[in-house]
């Protein structure tokens, strides 16, 4: 689900099934990604659940929600905008079961967070009144060290496509506002275990929304109806492809999460 952001742009120019009217859910790999009778796959809209590989907090417990809830059942599918797919041509949507939203019941059970991708015209009120129970009942992910902070990182591309050193706003990272409220950045840091850091600018984060963090140089897209994106302006890449740690301070210069980053194919 990391690119399709990115993929947007390039889904209008294939052409998918027109989504189908009255489907039943086959299957959920994980908290937020399932598959319809016809072979369709959802990315689940407005929730972002912790990661089976490598595996993460509450993973199993996301996806487990989701398998009890949807398996088998007939759902319906809310879909937003006139191009409903990702460059993968999952389907992006909301499912209402049962009367419910699956997006708020993983919530209200703290087994995800808010995660709103631009442009956006549902409610999310509801969905950050959700999130809010679960965190003052101190259910699933709010207990654990990922979560206590404003924002969480929820990826890290430390290995950019290709040579880093020519790519080097290949190297991001994608960061979103776990609180119930705006965040600005201002004062905040992107550091390195080395202390190398990176001062974020002034821009403000939307609750429920994420911030595309790269390393090189680039004009900062601070509308959120679109992706927020900020650029640490390095000439050179910041981050190790082998191993690295990423470490985000707030402007009180407290730790707000920190991600680390392993090579897949470790060298011999
Ligand atoms: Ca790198
Ligand atoms: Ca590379």
């Amino acid at each position: 689900m990391l690119l399709f952001v990115t993929n947007l742009a390039l889904a209008g120019t294939q052409s998918w099934p027109t989504p189908p009217e009255n489907p039943t859910v086959r299957s959920n790999y994980d908290g937020d990604t399932l598959t319809l009778d016809n072979g369709d796959k959802v990315r689940l809209s407005w929730v972002n659940t912790p990661e089976l590989k490598p595996p993460e907090a509450f993973g199993k417990e996301a996806r487990d929600l989701t398998r009890g809830l949807t398996e088998g059942r007939p759902v319906q599918l809310i879909l937003q905008g006139e191009n409903p797919r990702d460059g993968y041509g999952r389907l992006l949507a909301g499912i209402q079961v049962d009367g419910q939203n699956l997006s708020i019941a993983l919530l209200e059970a703290g087994l995800g967070h808010v995660f709103i991708i631009p442009p956006e015209r549902y409610d999310v009120k509801p969905l950050l009144e959700a999130q809010a129970r679960a965190k003052a009942a101190k259910k699933g992910i709010w207990t654990t060290d990922h979560y206590q902070g404003t924002l969480h990182i929820t990826s890290f591309h430390a290995n950019a496509e290709g040579d880093d050193r020519q790519n080097v706003n290949g190297e991001y990272m994608r960061v979103a506002n776990i609180t119930e409220g705006p965040v600005n950045l201002i004062g905040y840091k992107i550091a390195k275990e080395t202390g190398l850091s990176f001062d974020l600018p002034d821009v403000t984060i939307p609750a429920g929304f994420t911030v595309a963090i790269h390393s090189g140089r680039g004009l900062d897209e601070i509308d959120p109806a679109k992706q927020i994106v900020v650029y640490l302006n390095s000439d050179v890449p910041i981050w190790n492809n082998e191993r690295d740690r990423v470490i985000i301070y707030d402007k009180y210069g407290k730790v707000v999460d920190t991600r680390d980053h392993e090579s897949k194919t470790p060298t011999p």
